[in-house]
């Protein structure tokens, strides 16, 4: 085993203007450009297939776990029986095998603005949807997630016990997703165990987006419980929080966590278990410092 720095190209991204991280680049797949954004595919000597949007890195074979099983299954598990859930984003399919995984699940409807994400997965990333995006439980629509929220769903009578915002950052094209005003709109969507699920970014590189994006979620819902994850791809410790007016991820215990996951019969959990869902939300002192501002 050799700890020797490979010297070849790398894939950098930057965290904030003064730190990031990258990893080896190795071969490159596809790339090219959407009407919505550029995208890239690698094939990664550290995390195998690993896709890039805008030059972010956004999921991998290798790590796609630590993200998705924490933002779907914290929410999930606190539910007695999630039947429905609508993602915003997640056109990598990550995110609805994770709620496949509930037994109870009826139906996922995904909303991704850029139908060449879904192609990608389809055919690069099996190894992060397992087939979720064939599923037929699946409601795929192309489509701006914003408006959907806003108007089609409304329009149709539509509630989610769970909404997931699998979105890009808050910075760009999807910052009109992480506001206020759009937390409302997704509220009026949710059943009375309804929930909303959200990554927040990195609180050691990006505390004062973390700590905006709590006040805004904290201006809407009651419970809102932020919950921290290393994620490798991301380089960094990464918030995410479950909010709600109904359901508290805090309020089960451990072996309560473990009784569920084994009622449902889980399958092929990499990251999630009892003890993982509770240290998730307890904050060292300078993350309490960075949600509660002084
Ligand atoms: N599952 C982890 C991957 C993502 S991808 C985020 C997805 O959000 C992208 O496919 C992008 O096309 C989609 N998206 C962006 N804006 C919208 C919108 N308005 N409506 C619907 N989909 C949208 C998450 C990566 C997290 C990165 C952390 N640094």
């Amino acid at each position: 085993m050799s700890d020797s720095v490979e010297s070849g190209p790398r894939l950098t991204e930057a965290l904030n203007a003064h730190a990031g991280h990258y990893l080896s680049a190795g071969r490159l797949i596809e790339k090219g450009e959407t009407p919505y954004q550029s995208y890239e595919v690698w094939d990664t000597p550290q995390f195998g297939r690993l896709f890039r949007l805008d030059g972010y890195f956004m999921t991998s074979e290798g790590d796609e776990f630590f993200y998705h099983e924490n933002l779907i299954h914290v929410p999930c598990i606190t539910q007695d029986a999630p039947a429905r859930a609508l993602i915003i984003g997640g056109g990598d399919g990550g995110s609805a095998d994770e709620l496949f995984k509930h037994p109870s699940m009826t139906r996922v409807a995904l909303v991704e603005l850029d139908e060449k994400v879904v192609d990608i997965a389809r055919q690069h990333l099996p190894a992060v949807h397992n087939g979720a995006l064939d599923d037929p439980r699946l409601d795929l629509h192309i489509a701006d997630g914003l408006r959907y929220v806003r108007e089609t769903a409304p329009a149709a009578g539509e509630r989610f016990d769970l909404i997931v915002l699998d979105l890009t950052d808050p910075i760009g094209p999807a910052e009109a997703l992480y506001t206020e005003a759009f937390f409302t709109d997704c509220k009026r969507l949710l059943s009375h165990q309804g929930a909303l699920s959200l990554h927040l970014g990195a609180p050691i590189f990006q505390p004062e987006r973390v700590a905006d994006l709590m006040d805004r979620l904290l201006a809407v819902f009651t419970i809102v419980r932020p919950h921290f994850h290393y994620i490798p791809l991301y380089g960094s410790l990464w918030g995410m929080a479950c909010a709600s007016d109904h359901i508290d991820p805090l309020a089960l215990s451990a072996d309560e966590i473990e009784r569920r996951i084994a009622e449902r019969q889980l399958r092929q959990l990499q990251y999630y278990n009892g003890d993982t869902h509770r240290a998730a939300f307890a904050q060292p002192n300078y993350l309490r410092q960075c949600l509660n501002p002084q």
